[in-house]
């Protein structure tokens, strides 16, 4: 099957397209366009965790788009549903950077690459802009040089305290000297923490406040990561902690690491947020800014320019 568009999100979702998606393209371009066809491919869609409720309105979708549009091959049936996967995909709007400074949160559970996700994003932002990074989980130990690491590694100065330190107040410290300072984006650590812990999410909250009375003129973006992996079945709790903490974002780490890439689908539609960027490898450059087409097109290739 000749493959379109990004060759990064192409490699990134090798392992996607090559497991669970594979079935669902043999399926739609190997068969006539009928109901077997339709619960095939819904189970296959489940199975590849796009998730019960995505998987059967999406097929339901498909359904109405074929008879609509008179399609008649399973090639056509196969880019009609790229693009269904492309629109559920496609963010309302774009991420709110016009803040000075452009405050960018990044939260979640342990070991899913926070750390790892503002390392790359202080790469990419970096390029053009001025960015400083707040070294703000102060709970683990070791968690500030693995962050000063990274930012000597893209050349980005970084805002630190002691371990122990009150993480909203390293956060307060960076956001203040970013506005002071004429920084454009302060992306800002925080300790890995589970949604059951109220105390933790609490903290969240007081992190973002702390940000406003550091700059009024900050914007906040508070992206959860969720580690692709895990997919579906951290979802669950992935909606409590976004509920708790004010997420508006989500960055899906590991994406390259799964055959289960169709969780990407369920995080969108389940937590209601837009993906804005996928790890796909632990190296400083492998984080894209989310693209729908690009991510619908490497998940389900297909003859470029089928209608
Ligand atoms: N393959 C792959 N590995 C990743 C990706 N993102 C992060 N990792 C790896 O995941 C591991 C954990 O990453 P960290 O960035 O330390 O995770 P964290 O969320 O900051 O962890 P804590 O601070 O302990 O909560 C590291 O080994 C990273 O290299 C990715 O997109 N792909
Ligand atoms: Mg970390």
């Amino acid at each position: 099957m000749p493959l379109f568009g990004s060759k990064k999100w192409n490699d990134g979702l090798e392992k996607t397209r090559t497991g669970f998606f594979a079935r669902i393209i043999n399926t739609l371009t190997g068969s006539e366009i009928d109901d077997d066809l339709y619960n095939d491919l819904e189970e296959q869609l489940i199975l590849a965790d796009v998730g019960p409720e995505c998987s059967i309105r999406l097929v339901d979708a498909l359904r109405d788009t074929v008879r609509e549009k008179g399609l008649r091959t399973g090639e056509q049936a196969l880019a009609a549903l790229r693009e269904l996967v492309r629109q559920e995909m496609e963010p309302e709007a774009g991420m709110d950077l016009s803040g000075r400074p452009a405050v960018i949160l990044v939260i979640g559970v342990n070991g899913v690459g926070k750390t790892t996700s503002i390392a790359k994003l202080a790469n990419l932002y970096s390029r053009d802009r001025k960015v400083l990074l707040a070294a703000g989980d102060t709970f683990r130990a070791a968690a500030g040089e693995q962050l000063e690491h990274w930012a000597q590694r893209a050349n980005v100065p970084l805002v630190k305290a002691g371990d122990g330190a009150d993480p909203a107040a390293v956060i307060f410290d960076a956001v203040q000297s970013a506005a002071a300072r004429g920084y454009d984006i302060v992306i800002a650590d925080t300790a890995g923490r589970l949604h059951n812990k109220k105390g933790l999410m609490d903290e969240l909250g007081k992190i973002a406040r702390s940000v406003k009375k550091a700059a009024p003129g900050a914007s906040l973006e508070v992206l959860l990561v969720l580690d692709a992996i895990t997919g579906q079945n951290a979802l669950s709790q992935a909606q409590e902690f976004c509920r708790a903490a004010g997420a508006t974002g989500v960055i899906l780490t590991k994406l390259d690491g799964t055959p289960k890439g169709g969780c990407a689908v369920a995080v969108r539609q389940k937590l209601g947020l837009p993906i804005r960027f996928a790890g796909v490898g632990e190296g400083i450059d492998d984080l894209l800014p989310f693209s729908a087409a690009d991510f619908a097109a490497a998940l389900l290739p297909g003859r470029e320019g089928t209608p």
